[in-house]
């Protein structure tokens, strides 16, 4: 028998709370607080007063949906409450005193999905779309709630189930009365899946720096302005400033939008081989850990003097972690910015700045989204590693499985290739997923969703 769980599903704050209640014994847990004889009628809110004991705990607005038709497929009540912690606190211990269980994170919607009422992608787009700060996060999110992403995986499960239904009927046509299938057509089919797929890999980079924001890290010679230019970018006096070389130590991180795009910064500690003491030494260590984390490197340099030995052998380091960069030439306002002499320049973007004047400070803003900018706002992204991966695994497999149809193998073996295809875009889908699995992304969930 399947528990009836209550949590509450609003956040902090506000005038009114919500309380959902779901599972089998929903409405009679709601008549314990109710008058008995009250009717609720689905889908449809009713006014009525929440009592406890004798007195009135609340005057609430009472909408219950009866199975299936709720987002848990279950019977579910939502109580809208007035917003008290008290209020709240008490009704959710009335419900469980009558019986029903606090809802573990994500239960609601593990409910939903197991009883059918989305795939494992569209749950997981519902997470995100809560946790969406931002316009591309929530697009992100959107795609996959509203099923578009589903429906993708879908029609790409569907061509490989048919393709495999032929084959392997002819496996079992020992009489061979069947005509044989053409090995191009099956080429061409698993071609095509083949493209499907890897276009949804291909906007993994990009959709997981929308859902997640793009990490920015602001790294160079003591003195060069990167507090500057971090305060600059945040339009506030985020990070100390002085004409001092090794004023900032610790890391400093401030996230902005641009465009739409969540950028989160980090001021960091002037890098340079003789630091003063164990405080600055710790802050370059630092350092290089915020370029190694980074998805981009903002490289600044003081471009009113000559480069440094130093800048050189920073710029080394840089290209070795093959990341996006950008060399942010400051101080512009002092001297005409020289070029500098450094290796491969060619292949990084380079932006004029100065600090002070505010100059430059939108074009490195455009820089910086660019690639995320260039993203068809109608095209499907995919924003999860386990997605990406599973989609991974299958392209794989569907490699397989043209490699053995090019050495003119027997159907069996390629049959099993396109199977392991379909397993992990089961997977994906969560129609295969072991209960554990789902344990562990649902429990990423907040509590009431
Ligand atoms: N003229 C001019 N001065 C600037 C500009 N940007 C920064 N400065 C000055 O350069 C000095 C160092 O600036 P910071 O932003 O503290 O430099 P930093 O790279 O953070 O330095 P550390 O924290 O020591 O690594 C300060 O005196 C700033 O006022 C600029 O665009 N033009
Ligand atoms: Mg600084």
């Amino acid at each position: 028998m399947q528990s009836t769980i209550c949590a509450k599903a609003s956040g902090q704050g506000g005038a009114v709370a919500l309380v959902r209640l779901s599972g089998p014994d929903a409405l009679v847990l709601t008549h314990t607080l109710t008058a008995k004889t009250l009717i609720l009628e689905p889908r449809r809110q009713t006014f009525c007063s929440l009592y406890d004991g004798k007195s009135v705990l609340d005057k609430a607005l009472v909408t219950y949906f009866r199975a299936p038709h709720s987002f848990t497929g279950e019977d579910v009540v939502e109580f809208a409450l007035h917003a008290s912690p008290y209020i709240v606190g008490r009704l959710l211990e009335l419900l469980c005193r009558a019986g029903a269980v606090p809802a573990k994170r994500g239960e609601f919607s593990q409910r939903a999905f197991l009883n059918g009422k989305m795939d494992l992608v569209e749950a997981q787009g519902l997470c995100d779309l809560i946790a969406s700060g931002n316009k591309a996060a929530h697009r992100v999110a959107m795609a996959s709630l509203d099923g578009k992403l589903s429906e993708k995986l879908g029609e790409v499960k569907t061509k490989l189930t048919d393709l495999l239904a032929q084959i392997e009927v002819r496996l079992d046509d020992a009489d061979e009365e069947m005509p044989p299938l053409c090995s191009d057509s099956i080429r061409q089919t698993i071609e095509d899946v083949l493209t499907s797929i890897k276009t949804l890999t291909d906007t993994f980079s990009v959709g997981r720096l929308m859902k997640d924001g793009l990490k920015v890290a602001l790294v160079g010679a003591p003195n060069s302005g990167k507090s500057s230019l971090l305060n600059a970018l945040v339009g506030f006096d985020r990070a100390i400033v002085t004409d001092q070389s090794g004023t900032t130590r610790d890391t400093v991180e401030e996230a902005i939008e641009i465009n739409g795009h969540k950028i989160v910064l980090t001021d960091t500690a002037g890098i340079r081989s003789h630091a003063l003491d164990l405080a600055e030494q710790e802050g370059i260590r630092r350092s290089r850990r915020a370029m190694e984390k980074a998805d981009v490197i903002l490289f600044v340099l003081d471009a009113s003097r000559e480069i440094i030995t130093e800048e050189q052998a920073l710029w080394t380091d840089i290209q070795k972690q093959q990341k996006r960069t950008i060399l942010v030439l400051n101080k512009c306002d002092k001297a005409p910015a020289p070029v500098p002499a450094l290796e491969n320049t060619a292949t990084y973007t380079r932006v004029v700045v100065s600090c002070k004047k505010g100059e430059g400070m939108d074009e490195l803003k455009k820089v910086l989204t660019a690639p995320l900018q260039a993203v068809a706002t109608d095209g499907l992204l995919i924003s999860h590693l386990r997605h990406y991966e599973e989609l991974l695994r299958a392209q794989t497999e569907l490699e397989g499985a043209l490699l053995q149809i090019d050495q003119k193998a027997g159907g069996e073996i390629y049959a099993e290739h396109i199977r392991g295809a379909l397993a992990h875009l089961k997977d994906l889908l969560g129609e295969v997923t072991p209960d554990d699995v789902l344990d562990v992304i649902f429990s990423k969930f907040c509590v009431g969703k």
